[in-house]
């Protein structure tokens, strides 16, 4: 039977139709009739099935590593959170979540820490995401509200992303706006961004800003249009604070941009000479110390023209996991309520506290992460509960956090596997049902509410989050935690909106209450003749005392920006979801870049003697990461870019929040993640090595990363001493018996060893004094199969070598597609029915269309 759900990544939330095959798997495609992504599936939602099988799950409950009854779990539980409230008061106690929490599952942590515990102190990772956004929205419209739906990227004239990699980050999406322009030409993409990005592939111009100068751009557009006369006159009786917006707008430097005047003015023009105009921003707008700043300064161009609430055109703030709005309707950060309500609104409280019944309701707003874990680290903090998210690994100052979680006197962690950097810290771990397992509902980027549905049993003890959420509540001795489904959550929180809803609130879907919950087809909120269509203040009402936005005056400001330091932005990848705890299961999505990275501008490489394919070490006073050099002038010079996905799990040294500060926003409390001061050098490694085998290993060296590979896993290894006997390291670490084959010239530190189990390649490793160069993707194909040849590492000269793969889907290299491009494949389609890369999720599109573009300049300058 196929079961409608949805996509458990990304903000886009794609519809997935997935039908469970006979052993315990999922084969997935998307879901035709969903109107998020009418079919389509980016890489990583193409790749789900490959991520379900039960084998290394969280399947029983632990207590200090040992197995557990429920019932144990959770009395204890119950009883140190309220031994914790009894003898140190409410907030001696605090939650961290997610918003890849099913709307159900938030409800249930808010409600429990709101209204029962009666302290404010839950806080979610999207406080390291959407925090800036939401700060932004309130202060412009009085409540964080996001105005617009996708159909206004398909319908603009001009679509500019600043601080979003859509390509990468909301590939569906991009995918439909890559379609609209194909079907309108006219239409065009700006992209601002310091770094050149696969989203720059599809656009008209690309604006290498300075990092963190967003706010000067801005700025200088809002001057822009009111010198030419733009502002919308008409708008302005809906609209205060035009004048002190625009007096400090004045104070905005052109040079701090560091763009070329030309592209800078064509810019401003091309922005206020269209109408239909949709501003998409993303992580390199919220991500700042002035992250809030930022949003308003974009909401202040489209507030002062009017340019909001209507087909193809407004600011638009995509969010990033699967239910981040989900998490802003439940009231999810620890400064917000429910509903969109007011924490320190005493009728907003009484309200909700008269609709939950609520014994001891939170009087105001909590700790903000980066505050919340400092609160842990100073002991302040007695009971702590941390659910579907890895703190350990993405909380700035990383180190830090960890150390603080591991010194607490009572940690809970709530997952789907046992061995993720959190979960090892954990005094007891309650074991998740995940994706696949699990009912409830999510809110995607354009306010559409989509079932998520169970097509596979719960495996082992594991049970859903709300479910535990639920159980410690009533062991606590609080009413109001009876569920017994889903449905009976959402209901109650539907009915919740309807109070709000009467109180003003934008957020009113208690028209759903009532609704067939297993039925409910995706619905998006607002509904109703009063707002247009499905968007927001496109009337001029906002939802601020007087009914009026206001423009706030924005005083741009770059970062901090210490001497001979360099600032290192961090972001994702194509193929890899935040800590790999899901995505690093499937060999498919490895392909794409196996390792942790710093792309580094040939300038700065240059003067740092590294080249490509080194290990550089990165510093700051807060921690140190080793990573593989890519060099690249897509970053530019002094601002290096390293991925976010490497745990410990992964790499010895690739956690890259233990490089940044936790400096954060003062609006918001969001950290910036995007600018880490920091040295970057040499990692003065004795010797290298690579590893392809079919069982994990643990290797003891300074450096390694390791990935999945069809039958194994493969490893990048370095280390500062080379071990006296190479065969018998490589025993231990393998734990096999001698090499079959091997050869070398040890005198040279070059070794290479064959390793066979009945008949077939077990392993291979070769190691030599500077990073090994040879043919990855042939050795992972060797892997398993017949050992001849392995050692030499590369394909025979008779056999091509497809190269790094771009694209996954179908495992096409880049030589192979460089070839096909020498041989007379001129555009991506072309391409496509060459060698079959991008002819199936189409994720790696605008990489093609960027070899395809680099090939040409080549020519070009011949
Ligand atoms: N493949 C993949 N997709 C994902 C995720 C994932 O882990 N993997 N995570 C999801 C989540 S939770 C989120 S929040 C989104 C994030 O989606 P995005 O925000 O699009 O992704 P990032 O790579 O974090 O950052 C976006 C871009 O900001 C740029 N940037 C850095 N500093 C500045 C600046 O000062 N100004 C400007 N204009 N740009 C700057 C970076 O170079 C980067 O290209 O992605 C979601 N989608
Ligand atoms: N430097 C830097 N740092 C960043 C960012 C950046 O751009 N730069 N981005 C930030 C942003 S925007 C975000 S959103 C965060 C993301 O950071 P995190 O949320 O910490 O990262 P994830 O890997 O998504 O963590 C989710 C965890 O939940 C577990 N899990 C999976 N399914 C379930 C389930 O059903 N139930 C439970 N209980 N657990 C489950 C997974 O195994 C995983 O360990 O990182 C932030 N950190
Ligand atoms: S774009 Fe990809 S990751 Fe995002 S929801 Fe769709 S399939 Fe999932
Ligand atoms: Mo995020």
């Amino acid at each position: 039977m196929t079961i409608r759900t949805t996509c458990p990544y990304c903000g886009v939330g794609c519809g997935v139709l997935a039908t469970p095959d006979e052993q315990g798997g999922l084969t997935v495609r998307g879901d035709p009739d969903h109107p998020a992504n009418r079919g389509r599936l980016c890489v990583k939602g193409a790749a789900l099935g490959e991520t379900v099988a039960t084998q290394g799950r969280l399947l029983t409950p632990r207590i200090d590593g040992a197995e557990a009854s429920w019932d144990r779990a959770l009395d204890l539980v119950a009883d140190r959170f309220a031994a914790a409230v009894r003898d140190h008061g409410p907030d001696s106690v605090a939650m961290y979540v997610s918003g890849q929490l099913l709307t159900e599952d938030y409800y249930a942590a808010n409600k429990l820490m709101k209204g029962f515990i009666g302290s404010a102190n839950i806080d979610t990772n999207s406080r390291l995401c959407m925090a800036s956004s939401v700060a932004g929205h309130r202060r412009a419209f009085g409540s964080d509200t996001v105005p617009g739906l996708y159909e206004d990227l398909e319908l603009a004239d001009l679509v500019v992303l600043t601080g979003s990699n859509l390509a990468w980050c909301h590939p569906v999406l991009h995918q439909r706006l890559m379609a609209a322009k194909a079907a309108r030409p006219d239409m065009r993409i700006v992209v601002i961004d310091p770094r050149r990005t696969a989203t720059c592939e599809g656009a008209d111009l690309h604006l290498a800003i300075a990092p963190g100068a967003d706010a000067h751009l801005f700025n200088l557009l809002l001057c822009h249009l009111f010198d030419t006369g733009r502002i919308d006159a008409g708008f302005m009786p809906h609209v205060a604070g035009l004048d002190v917006a625009l007096s400090a707008a004045r104070r905005a430097d052109p040079a701090a941009t560091g763009l070329e005047p030309c592209d800078l003015s064509a810019f401003l023009e091309m922005w206020a000479a269209t109408d239909r105009v949709v501003t998409v921003y993303s992580q390199g707008i919220n991500q700042s110390d002035t992250g809030t700043d930022k949003v308003n300064a974009i909401l202040n161009c489209h507030l002062a023209t009017g340019r909001i609430g209507h087909p193809g055109m407004g600011p638009f703030s995509v969010t990033g996991q699967p239910n981040a709005m989900g998490g802003r309707e439940v009231g999810g950060l620890s400064n917000m309520l429910a509903c969109h309500l007011e924490l320190e609104n005493p009728d907003h409280r009484d309200a909700v506290r008269a609709f939950w019944n609520a014994p001891r309701m939170a009087e105001r707003p909590g700790l903000k992460a980066v505050d919340l874990f400092r609160a842990v680290e100073e002991g302040r903090i007695k009971a702590l509960w941390i659910i579907h998210t890895n703190p350990a690994v993405t909380m700035p100052d990383a180190d830090r956090v960890a150390r603080a979680i591991a010194a607490c006197d009572f940690t809970v962690v709530s997952e789907a596997w046992p061995d993720t950097d959190t979960a090892r810290l954990a005094h007891v771990l309650l074991p998740a049902t995940a994706w696949g397992e699990k009912d409830g509902t999510v809110t995607n980027s354009e306010r559409l509410i989509s079932r998520q549905r169970a097509a596979l049993p719960a495996p082992g003890q594991a049970r859903p989050d709300w479910w535990a959420v639920a159980q410690v509540a009533r062991r606590m001795g609080f009413r109001g935690f009876g569920w017994t489904e889903p449905a009976q959550i959402f209901a109650e929180h539907a009915a919740l909106s309807g109070v709000a809803g009467a109180l003003g609130g934008d957020f009113d879907i208690s028209d759903l209450a009532g609704a067939d919950y297993e039925a409910l087809a995706p619905v998006h909120w607002p509904q109703g003749p009063a707002q247009r269509a499905g968007r927001f203040f496109g009337t001029g009402r906002f939802h601020t005392p007087d009914g009026r936005a206001r423009m706030a005056p924005v005083m741009a400001r770059l970062p901090d920006h210490p001497v001979g330091r360099m600032l290192l932005n961090t972001g994702r990848t194509r193929d890899q979801w935040h800590t790999m705890t899901r995505t690093g299961l499937s060999p498919r999505l490895a392909r794409h870049l196996a390792e942790p990275y710093l792309q580094l501008h040939p300038d700065d490489a240059g003067r740092l003697g590294l080249a490509a394919a080194d290990l550089a070490q990165v510093d700051s006073p807060q921690g140190r990461a080793i990573l593989r050099v890519m060099i690249s002038d897509a970053v530019r010079p002094g601002h290096p870019f390293a991925p976010i996905h490497w745990s410990g799990q992964s790499a010895s040294a690739g956690r890259i929040d233990a490089l940044v500060a936790g400096q954060v926003d003062p609006v918001s409390g969001q950290p910036a993640s995007k600018a880490a001061a920091v040295t970057v050098g040499r990692f003065a490694a004795a010797w290298h090595a690579f590893l392809v085998s079919d069982a994990p290993v643990s290797p003891d060296c300074a450096y390694w990363a390791q990935s999945r590979l069809p039958g194994g896993w493969q490893v990048e290894m370095a280390g500062t001493r080379a071990p006296d006997d190479w065969q018998d390291w490589a025993r231990r670490l393998l734990d096999l018996g001698a090499p079959a084959q091997q050869m070398g010239d040890p005198a040279r530190g070059l070794h290479r060893m064959a390793f066979h189990r009945d008949g077939r390649l077990a392993a291979a490793l070769f190691v030599g004094p500077r990073p090994v160069a040879l043919s990855r993707s042939h050795l992972a194909a060797m892997l398993g199969g017949a050992p001849a040849g392995a050692l030499a590492g590369r394909p025979r000269s008779d056999m091509p070598d497809p190269g790094a793969i771009v694209c996954a889907c179908l495992g096409v290299g880049v030589n192979t597609i460089r070839q096909a491009i020498g041989q007379g494949c001129a555009g991506v389609a072309a391409l496509g029915q060459a060698t079959g890369a991008g002819t199936n999720c189409g994720s790696c599109r605008p990489e093609l269309a960027a070899l395809l573009a680099g090939a040409a300049r080549l020519q070009a300058a011949e």
